[in-house]
C-alpha cells in the first residue's frame, strides 16, 4: 500500500527495511493493529454528568477537575463530538457508554426503569457509524447511592433497587450486541465502601455475591452480551474499604465465568495492571481493560505514552491476546479540550499496541537462551526504532491527519462548535 505523501511513503520503506532486519514483519503488524478495537468512554465528553432529568451531581467518589468551556451538555452534542474525535484516530472503534446517558425526552426515568427505548438513538447512531458499544449501569450520582453502598447496601429495598437497574443493563447490552451484530461487555462499577475502618468486612461481601448472583441469574448469549465486573482498591470516601475489592471480584468471576475487568487506576500506585494480564488469563477466557492513568492516587487523568502504557499494551500484543482483553479507556479531565483528550488517549492506546506489535522476537529468543545480556541490549535499542514513520504511514493509509496536524481540527471545531456553548 501507498500513500500520496512521498515523505511518508520512503520514511516508511526505511523503517519497514530497519524492522525487516529485526524479523519484524511491519504489514502484518499494521493489519493486526487495524483489528484492534479501542472503546472510547463516553464519559470523558461531558465530565461524567450524563443527561438525566433530576439534577444529580457526581458522586461516588469519582471527580472531574477543571471547567474547560464547551462541554457536550445533550446527546446530540455528545454525539458531534465523539464524530469529530474518531475522525482523528485510525481504525474502526467502539463505545463505551454508561446507563445515564440514555435519552429519557424531558422525564424522569429512574434508573430501575430504564429499557433499551432509551438507547435507540445511541444504537442507530453506531450503526451508521460501524462503531460497537459498550454499556454499564450507573450506580452512583444518585439518590439511593447516596451513604455509600448500593448493591452491598445493608437495606433491602436499596440492594433491589440497585440490582433492578443492573438487570435492565444486561439487557440493554444485549440489545446492543443484537442490534449491531457486535458483542456487548457490561462493566458493573460500583462505589461501595468506607472511609473510615470497618467492624464488618464480611456481610457487605456476601450481600455483594448474592446481588451479583440475582443480577446474572437470567442466561444471556455471550454473542450478544459479556458481563464484567470492576474491582478497586480504594476511592474517594471508600479510603479505608472498597466491598468491591480484586481478590473479591477475582474469585467471583473465576467462579461464575464472568470478565473480570482491571483499571489502570485501581490498584497501589507501584503496582501495575500490565503484570495482572498474563496472570489472570490463565484462569478465564476473556477480561476488560480501564486504560486509565492514576497521577498518586485514581486520577483518572488522560492515558499518555508512558512505561505503564507501553507494558500493558506488550503483554497483548506480544502474547497474541487480542481477542481475549477488550480494551476500554477511563479517565476524564475537564481542565483541556474534551475532543482533545479523548484523541490523545485513544491514539497513545494505539501507538503503544503499535510500538508492541513491532517488537523483534529476538528479545524471546534471547531470554529463551539465557542470554540476559541480549534482551537488555535489544529491549534499549527498540526503544528508538523508527516506529514514528510506520505510524505515521498508517495514519495516512487510515485516512487520519499524520502527527499533530488533527490538533487543527481540533481548534477548528472549538472555535465553530464548542465555543458556542455558553
Ligand atoms: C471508577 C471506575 C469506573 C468509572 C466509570 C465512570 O473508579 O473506574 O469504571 O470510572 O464507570
Ligand atoms: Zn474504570
Amino acid at each position: 500500500m501507498q500513500t500520496q505523501n512521498k515523505n511518508l511513503n520512503t520514511s516508511f520503506t526505511l523503517a519497514k527495511e530497519r524492522y525487516a532486519g529485526l524479523g519484524v514483519d511491519v504489514d502484518h503488524a499494521l493489519k493486526t493493529l487495524a483489528a484492534i478495537p479501542i472503546s472510547l468512554h463516553c464519559w470523558q465528553g461531558d465530565d461524567v454528568g450524563g443527561f438525566e432529568n433530576f439534577g444529580g451531581t457526581l458522586g461516588g467518589g469519582l471527580v472531574a477537575t477543571g471547567n474547560y468551556p464547551g462541554k457536550a451538555r445533550t446527546p446530540d452534542e455528545l454525539r458531534a463530538d465523539l464524530e469529530k474525535a474518531y475522525s482523528l484516530i485510525p481504525g474502526k472503534h467502539r463505545l463505551n457508554l454508561h446507563a445515564f446517558y440514555g435519552e429519557f425526552g424531558g422525564k424522569k426515568v429512574d434508573r430501575d426503569e430504564i429499557t433499551p427505548a432509551h438507547f435507540k438513538n445511541w444504537i442507530s447512531w453506531a450503526k451508521k457509524n460501524g462503531l460497537g458499544l459498550d454499556f454499564n449501569p450507573t450506580c452512583f450520582s444518585h439518590p439511593k447511592a447516596a451513604d455509600g453502598f448500593t448493591l452491598s447496601n445493608a437495606d433491602k429495598g436499596i440492594r433491589k433497587f440497585w440490582i433492578e437497574h443492573c438487570i435492565r443493563s444486561r439487557e440493554i447490552g444485549a440489545a446492543m450486541g443484537n442490534a449491531l451484530g457486535k458483542t456487548c461487555v457490561t462493566n458493573v462499577w460500583i462505589p461501595d465502601g468506607l472511609k473510615d475502618t470497618p467492624a464488618d468486612r464480611v456481610d457487605p461481601r456476601a450481600r455483594l455475591a448474592e446481588s451479583l448472583d440475582a443480577i446474572f441469574k437470567k442466561p444471556i448469549s455471550p454473542k450478544l452480551n459479556l458481563d464484567a465486573v470492576e474491582p478497586k482498591l480504594f476511592g474517594i470516601g471508600s479510603e479505608s474499604f472498597v466491598v468491591g475489592s480484586h481478590e473479591f471480584y477475582l474469585g467471583y468471576t473465576v467462579s461464575r465465568k464472568k470478565v473480570l475487568t482491571l483499571d489502570a487506576g485501581h490498584y497501589h500506585p507501584t503496582e501495575s495492571i500490565s503484570d495482572k494480564i498474563s496472570s489472570v488469563l490463565q484462569f478465564m477466557p476473556e477480561i476488560l481493560l480501564h486504560v486509565s492513568r492514576g497521577v498518586r492516587w485514581d486520577s483518572d487523568h488522560v492515558v499518555i505514552l508512558n512505561d505503564d502504557l507501553l507494558a500493558i499494551a506488550r503483554e497483548i500484543a506480544v502474547n497474541g491476546f487480542e481477542k481475549r482483553v477488550h480494551i476500554g479507556l477511563d479517565y476524564f479531565d475537564a481542565s483541556i479540550n474534551r475532543v482533545a483528550a479523548w484523541t490523545i488517549g485513544t491514539r497513545n492506546m494505539l501507538r503503544a499496541l503499535l510500538i508492541a506489535l513491532l517488537e523483534t522476537p529476538l528479545i524471546r529468543t534471547a531470554e529463551a537462551a539465557g542470554d540476559f545480556t541480549t534482551r537488555l541490549a535489544l529491549q534499549e535499542e527498540a526503544k528508538t526504532l523508527p516506529f514514528g514513520a510506520v505510524w505515521d504511514y498508517y495514519c495516512e493509509s487510515k485516512g487520519v491527519p499524520v502527527g499533530e496536524h488533527w490538533l487543527t481540527d481540533v481548534k477548528d471545531y472549538e472555535k465553530n462548535v464548542l465555543s458556542q456553548r455558553v
